[in-house]
Order: C-alpha cells, then sequence, then structure tokens
C-alpha cells in the first residue's frame, strides 16, 4: 500500500462548557483531522490530540504540524507499506514527538482496516461489542454545580464518574460528594498537581472508597508514586507518566500503580497501545482507555481500543454530545446505559461530515508524493 497523499485540516472547536483541570481552563479544541490518499484512492482518518499549550504534555497543536509536515509525512511517502505497525516503526528514526506520530498512525490503521474492509476493532483483536464509559468532570465553581453536574452524567446512564481535583478542591469536595451519591462509582484526576509533601491530604482520599486516583504526582516520579502506593488502599492510576511500554514496565516493576489509563496519542499510537495491551494482559494488568476532548474521529479509535480485553474499567469515551453541540461524523457517537456499541462499518467505523467540518476549519494543506 503506497500513500499518495496527505491532507491536513486545522480546526477550532468551541467545547459546550470550559473544562477546567489543575492545570487550567479549556473553553475550545483545537486539532487536526488528517486524511490520507492511497495508490487506489482509499482514504484514511486520524485525529492528532495535542492541545493548543503544553500543559498536558509537551507538544502543541503547532509543534505537531511541524513534525508531521517536515518529518514524518516524507517518511509516510518514502516506500509501501504492509502492515501499520510498520508505520511506527519507520517513525522511530524520529524521537518523541507521539501525537504527531499517532495522528498519521491512525489515519493509516483506518485506511489498512478499510481496504480489508474490516471494522478497526476486529483488526487489532477486540472482544467487545460494547464498551462501558464514563464521564470526566472538569473542575467546577462551586459544589452546587459540581453536584447538579453528577446528577445530571447519572441520569444520562454514564457508568462512573471521574472528577478532576486539586490542591484546595479535594477532600471537602468528596465529602459532599460522599453525602449525596454514597455508592457511585467515583474515581479523582489531579493531573499531576501533588507532591510528596501533600501525603497527609492523599491519605484522606482513601477514606471515600474511590475506584483510584490518577496522576496525582509529576510524569517522571515513579518513585514517589510507588512511595505512595505503599501507604494508600485506593489503587493509583498513571496518565502522564506512561508515555512508552518501558515506562508501563517500569511502573508495575516499582509499583507505582495498579491500573493505567492509555491514550493513543500520548504513547505515540495504536500499535503501542496493542503492544502494551499484550504486556498488560500477560501481566493481569488492568487498563482503560482515556480521552483528549477528542472530536469523533478520535473517539471513534478509543472505541476500537477499549474493545480489546484488558480495558477493564469505563474509559473517558462519552458521547459525542458531552463536548460539542456537533460532531464532525455521522452517525454522532451515542451510547446507551453507559454503553457504546461498537459498529460493522469498515475502519474507523464513521464517517466525516464534511458540512459540519468545514464550518471549524481555520486552516488546510495538501502534501502529494
Ligand atoms: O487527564 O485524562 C486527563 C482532558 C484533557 C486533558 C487531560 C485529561 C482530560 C480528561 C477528560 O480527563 C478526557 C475526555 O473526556 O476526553
Ligand atoms: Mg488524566
Amino acid at each position: 500500500i503506497q500513500i499518495e497523499e496527505v491532507r491536513l485540516y486545522r480546526l477550532r472547536m468551541n467545547l459546550k462548557h470550559p473544562f477546567s483541570t489543575s492545570f487550567g481552563t479549556l473553553t475550545e479544541k483545537e486539532f487536526f483531522i488528517i486524511e490520507i490518499i492511497d495508490d487506489q484512492k482509499t482514504i484514511g482518518y486520524g485525529e492528532s490530540v495535542a492541545f493548543i499549550s503544553p500543559w498536558y504534555t509537551d507538544e502543541t497543536v503547532t509543534t505537531v504540524e511541524h513534525m508531521m509536515e517536515v518529518f514524518l509525512i516524507p517518511l509516510l511517502f518514502q516506500h509501501p507499506f504492509q502492515h501499520p505497525r510498520e508505520v511506527a516503526k519507520r517513525f522511530q528514526v524520529v524521537k518523541g514527538n507521539p501525537m504527531a506520530k499517532s495522528a498519521l498512525e491512525g489515519a493509516y490503521w483506518d485506511l489498512y482496516a478499510k481496504r480489508f474492509n474490516q471494522p478497526l476493532w476486529e483488526l487489532i483483536g477486540g472482544v467487545r461489542t460494547e464498551v462501558e464509559v464514563g464521564v470526566s468532570i472538569g473542575i467546577q465553581p462551586s459544589i452546587t454545580t459540581l453536584l447538579k453536574k453528577i446528577e445530571h452524567y447519572l441520569q444520562e446512564g454514564y457508568k462512573r464518574i471521574k472528577l478532576k481535583i486539586k490542591p484546595g478542591y479535594d477532600i471537602d469536595v468528596l465529602k459532599e460528594v460522599r453525602k449525596v451519591f454514597p455508592q457511585i462509582p467515583i474515581m479523582v484526576d489531579a493531573n499531576s498537581a501533588y507532591s510528596l509533601k501533600d501525603i497527609e491530604t492523599l491519605k484522606k482520599l482513601d477514606t471515600f472508597h474511590l475506584l483510584m486516583i490518577e496522576q496525582p504526582f509529576g510524569e517522571r516520579e515513579f518513585l514517589e508514586h510507588a512511595e505512595l502506593q505503599k501507604q494508600l488502599h485506593t489503587p493509583i492510576c498513571l496518565d502522564e507518566s506512561i508515555r512508552t511500554i518501558d515506562d508501563l514496565k517500569l511502573a508495575t516493576k516499582l509499583g507505582s500503580g495498579k491500573i493505567f489509563n492509555i491514550k493513543i496519542g500520548r504513547i505515540g499510537g495504536l500499535s503501542e497501545a496493542i503492544e502494551m495491551h499484550q504486556f498488560s494482559k500477560e501481566n493481569r494488568i488492568p487498563l482503560w482507555c482515556g480521552g483528549m476532548l477528542e472530536s469523533g474521529v478520535g473517539r471513534a479509535m478509543n472505541i476500537a481500543l477499549a474493545s480489546l480485553e484488558q480495558f477493564r474499567y469505563p474509559g473517558d469515551i462519552s458521547a459525542s454530545n458531552r463536548y460539542w453541540d456537533t460532531d464532525i461524523i455521522e452517525p454522532e457517537i451515542n451510547h446507551h446505559e453507559g454503553k457504546i456499541a461498537v459498529n460493522k462499518n469498515p475502519g474507523i467505523g464513521y464517517t466525516i461530515s464534511f458540512r459540519d467540518m468545514e464550518k471549524h476549519i481555520v486552516e488546510k494543506k495538501r502534501f502529494k508524493n
């Protein structure tokens, strides 16, 4: 399969509601949709998940564009590929930049699955025909609004609630939440906002029977996470810390966490995710699929990933209407009682709605072999 053309669409889409984490507030998402075309005119779609600023990881929309344009797209054109895992191999000459690599690799996975007329989830060995989903709720201006949001999403059927926390917005918030919702599955995500100095606060989190505590410390703090895990019953889940399968092995060996959040973009693509899944299966490590406020293209890839056996907890794979007034795919992604069904269409299983996408495009670029 020879790639003949790559088109980049830079989109800017307003979020329905601002999304606040320990590192700041997002009101819109800027990202790329990638369209790649092969020698038989098969088309594949991918999405780059990097944000406009480097507060989650070091990549940004513009570094992704630069890396794709100057280094990665020329590598795609170099010679034909067979299996999609060869894409990640060829990209190895470029250090780092997992989100840029993943966006192009994802488009090739979709294209490849379409060439063979197979749904992506099936191609990668998915075993589930529906995936359980949860919702991530940002830091709210007041407890009242938070409680209303939780109520709203529970009524919509979401299977678990993830609350963003930060120092000063943690124990008291959870006390109030647990008063009203003593039993629901809740987890928290700190996006690295704490340090070992906060250990007394973090130990109090143990009293709220949380499913897990996501990324309390910095991304390289494997030792600190291991120290904390020794003092907690609640499992620690790592997100930002896990960039490669070696990080996963290190964290497992050191006991830095017991559960891992897999995001295709953060780790450099679906091929790396499949390898991590294999390792996790062999070692009985539970995984779940994280989110990056994706549009439908990225969301569809996440659904495929979450259909793999070792994805044992509901993912941050909410429906299209969680973040968007109108998504850019057809049909939009919907859940029923907290479950999203995989579909039988080839590739990612959804089509691009150019009519909807057009409204959000801020830049278009074409590259020909
Ligand atoms: O840490 O998982 C995270 C959103 C933006 C950046 C980082 C994270 C998140 C989320 C929500 O928690 C993910 C989603 O619902 O798509
Ligand atoms: Mg996280």
